[in-house]
């Protein structure tokens, strides 16, 4: 059987961290989120993908290839505009059998459950995971083993199983994509398809999600991920650690890596190939460092990821932050991750205030940024790629 993965979407809300890649390849642990589904398929036993590219696709089939590193086959079909899940979906006609899973590139679920969802006998499937906040969420309703409907993020939720973009098809969904038309957000969805299908009285089964599944729609949910990743990180060493370096519990480091004495690293921690760490930094857990970073004298980093290329050289804090690929941090740069009144921190994501249920977030910082000395960033700061600071400068909310 093949595997549908759509990862031709933008990911806006992601914005702008996706200015240079999809959202699909932002990294979690130090790989792209799409890897990880790709890895869970292929353990499910799948071995040929079809991937639907769109926005930025040149930086996954770089990274992919034809997939043989993987032990599978990847073949690339084009989105030309994100018009919606069902029209990637269809882009994919005549590349699949009569049975196929698709996928979307940007969650992360257990190849149990793959593998579970494989075996279904019905034509149509959909996954469900049981959420806490099903009004976040397209919500299944149930009955007799069977979908009744599929409402739209709901106000008031008559369940709270969430639809979690992972399908069981066979070749009839072609037809039913056909007469989709737009959704109010203009956008032709395969929840709007499934709809057709249930109106026109076809079974649509549903498998429950028992293990982990994670969808990455907004910056902080790459926060939750990466914690959740770490945990599981592999004690490493491939690279150099100089005699007083401190390493504690599960610290992985890539390859041409140097740990300078001084550095105190407390694990689940991952570090990437050809890195500078230290002397004498604090790193601490649940922190994902990307290739040819440096970490300097006094700079102290917790629950972040860092993107290749990104010089945190003097004397900064960074928590619970993303930070883009080649950033550049002045000396003394201070990113606060805490409100004094312990407060969920709210982030403006395309131009409304979003309660993130994190109490500690830091900056989402795009490539490129340079900050000057004594930088202070506020909680939940967005800073647009390519922006620079002045000295001193305090950034709130938003730097575009
Ligand atoms: P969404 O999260 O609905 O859309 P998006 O990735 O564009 O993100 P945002 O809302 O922040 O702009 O997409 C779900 C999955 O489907 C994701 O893996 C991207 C993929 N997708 C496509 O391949 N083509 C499309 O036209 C759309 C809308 C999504």
């Amino acid at each position: 059987m093949k595997a549908v993965i759509l990862a031709a979407g933008e990911g806006t809300r992601m914005r702008p961290l996706t200015s240079s890649r999809p959202k699909v390849m932002l990294p979690v642990a130090n790989k792209p989120i799409i890897e990880y589904i790709l890895e869970s398929a292929i353990s499910a036993g799948i071995e040929q993908f079809v991937i639907v590219t769109g926005y930025c696709s040149q930086v996954i089939e770089d990274y992919f290839r034809d997939g043989k590193k993987w032990g599978a086959s990847i073949e690339y079909v084009q989105q030309e505009k994100a018009r919606g899940t069902a029209h990637a979906i269809e882009q994919a006609k005549g590349h699949v059998d009569a049975r196929f899973i698709v996928l979307n590139g940007d969650m992360m679920v257990s190849s149990k459950h793959l593998r579970d969802l494989i075996k279904s006998d019905k034509d149509t499937v959909l996954s469900v995971k049981r959420v806490e906040n099903p009004s976040d969420y397209g919500i299944i309703n149930i009955d007799n083993n069977l979908v009744t409907e599929i409402v739209e993020k709901p106000e008031k939720p008559d369940s709270n199983l969430a639809n979690a973009g992972i399908y069981l098809f066979d070749e009839k969904i072609f037809q039913y994509i056909s007469m989709t038309p737009p959704s109010s957000r203009g956008e032709i969805e395969i929840t709007s398809t499934l709809e057709i299908m249930l109106n026109k009285g076809l079974e649509i089964g549903y498998r429950k999600i028992n293990e982990n599944w994670m969808d990455i729609g907004r910056p902080w949910d790459l926060l939750n991920a990466n914690e959740i990743i770490l945990d599981h990180v592999k004690e490493q060493c491939h690279g150099t650690v100089e005699p007083n370096a401190t390493l504690h519990g599960r610290v992985s480091i890539g390859k041409g890596t140097i740990i300078r004495n001084g550095a105190y690293i407390v694990g689940p921690v991952i570090i990437g190939e050809n890195c500078d760490i230290g002397p004498n930094c604090y790193i601490r857990p649940h922190t994902a460092i990307g290739n040819r970073v440096r970490i300097g004298n006094a700079v102290e980093i917790k629950n972040s990821i860092v993107m290749d290329s990104t010089n945190i050289g003097h004397l900064s804090y960074v928590g619970d932050s993303i930070i883009g690929t080649g950033c550049n941090f002045g000396a003394g740069t201070k990113v606060a991750n805490l409100r004094h009144d312990g407060k969920n921190i709210k982030v403006t994501i395309k131009g409304q205030k979003i309660d993130s249920r994190r109490r500690k977030l830091g900056v989402i910082m795009g490539d490129n940024v340079h900050t000057a000395i004594n930088t202070s960033i506020n909680t939940g700061t967005i800073i647009a790629s390519g922006q620079w600071t002045e000295p001193g400068e305090v950034v709130r909310f938003l730097k575009e």
